[in-house]
């Protein structure tokens, strides 16, 4: 992102007057952030070195990969990690990582190492091995961050149908895959994590796992994200995390009040950051833990498990 689209970025961050104007459907205005006494973090400060990275452990490997996009009618990237020891005989599960609005397939490589960090969790043994996969959210002709990025915040909503229809099933395609909602996962930063949201949870029989980081306005309403909050119970995780200090804070604060109310199961995780990369670094590393790809989640308590349903994906 230029200077001029990182000033108006924090701008657009801070001032609630101002954003109003590029959101798609406004909502209210934000006010002050006004923490709760349960505005707090969910897991403590990572340990020294969780983000350098190792030697003498086994590596993972990054491929920038392309695919065809119907849905576009271009040629588009995405950044594919495969942990160590991956081999087409052994199916894994996916995350699918989601960037911002300045960002692209190399933002969550550039911020936070995913790389880096999975390994250092697989070789602690606090992680299981999945593929991660990058993709540009950004689903217009030319993908590249660059002018107004505030314009192009529908080609994030249009990026629904490249995820569905022309991501998952490339993905799936290549790669060795456990392609069921209890083995992919759907997370993302800022625009990322609104897309998240509204996607994973917009599409309950393909996602069992789904994570907002810092969400941007992009994000559906609560009661729209889920209109019965019970239907959380369905999915094995349901992650909101926010640094306090972000302008952004309300909108993974009311989704997480809403939930609380109705008693629907998420994690929260509050820390004292701000709109930033530290922040979405740290959520990750958490996150990717929490990704057991099994019924027991450390710190989501025992879900249930929604059975049955038609998916195009995977067909
Ligand atoms: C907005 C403020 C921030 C907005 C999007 C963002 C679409 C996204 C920020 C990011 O992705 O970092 O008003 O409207």
């Amino acid at each position: 992102m230029n200077i001029i689209a990182r000033a108006l970025l924090l701008i657009l961050t801070t001032c609630p007057a101002l954003s109003q104007s590029v959101e798609s459907e406004p909502r209210k205005s934000r006010g002050p952030i006004v923490l709760k006494e349960d505005d707090r973090p969910a897991f403590p400060p990572p340990p020294e070195g969780w983000d350098k990275r190792r030697e003498g452990i086994p590596h993972g490997k990054l491929t920038m990969i392309e695919y065809d996009s119907k849905t576009v009618g271009t040629r588009r990237r995405m950044n594919v990690y495969t942990p160590p020891g991956y081999t087409p005989e052994k199916k894994l599960p996916v995350l699918y990582l989601l960037h911002g609005i300045g960002g692209d397939e190399t933002e969550w490589e550039r911020f936070a190492h995913p790389d880096v960090l999975l390994d250092n969790l697989l070789a602690d043994g606090k992680a299981v091995p999945m593929i991660v996969v990058m993709p540009n959210g950004r689903a217009q002709k030319n993908d590249r961050p660059t002018g107004d990025v505030f314009k192009h915040a529908p080609a994030f909503a249009v990026f629904e149908h490249d995820l569905l229809d022309d991501v998952i099933p490339t993905i799936e395609a290549r790669y060795a895959v456990q392609a069921d909602r209890e083995h992919r996962a759907l997370a993302g930063l800022s625009m990322g994590g609104g897309q998240a949201l509204n996607f994973g949870l917009g599409h309950p029989l393909l996602f069992a796992w789904v994570g907002g980081f810092s969400s941007a306005p992009n994000t559906r309403k609560p009661a729209e994200l889920l209109p019965n909050a019970n239907a959380a119970k369905h999915l094995r995780l349901l992650w909101l995390s926010c640094g306090s200090k972000d302008g952004l804070f309300s909108i993974s604060q009311d989704f997480h009040a809403w939930l609380k109310a109705q008693d629907g199961p998420h994690v929260w995780h509050v820390t004292d950051h701000e709109h930033d990369a530290p922040e979405w670094k740290q959520a990750l590393y958490h996150f990717l833990q929490q990704l057991t790809f099994s019924g027991v989640v450390p710190t989501g308590g025992e879900i249930s498990s929604q059975k049955g349903g038609a998916s195009k994906i995977g067909k």
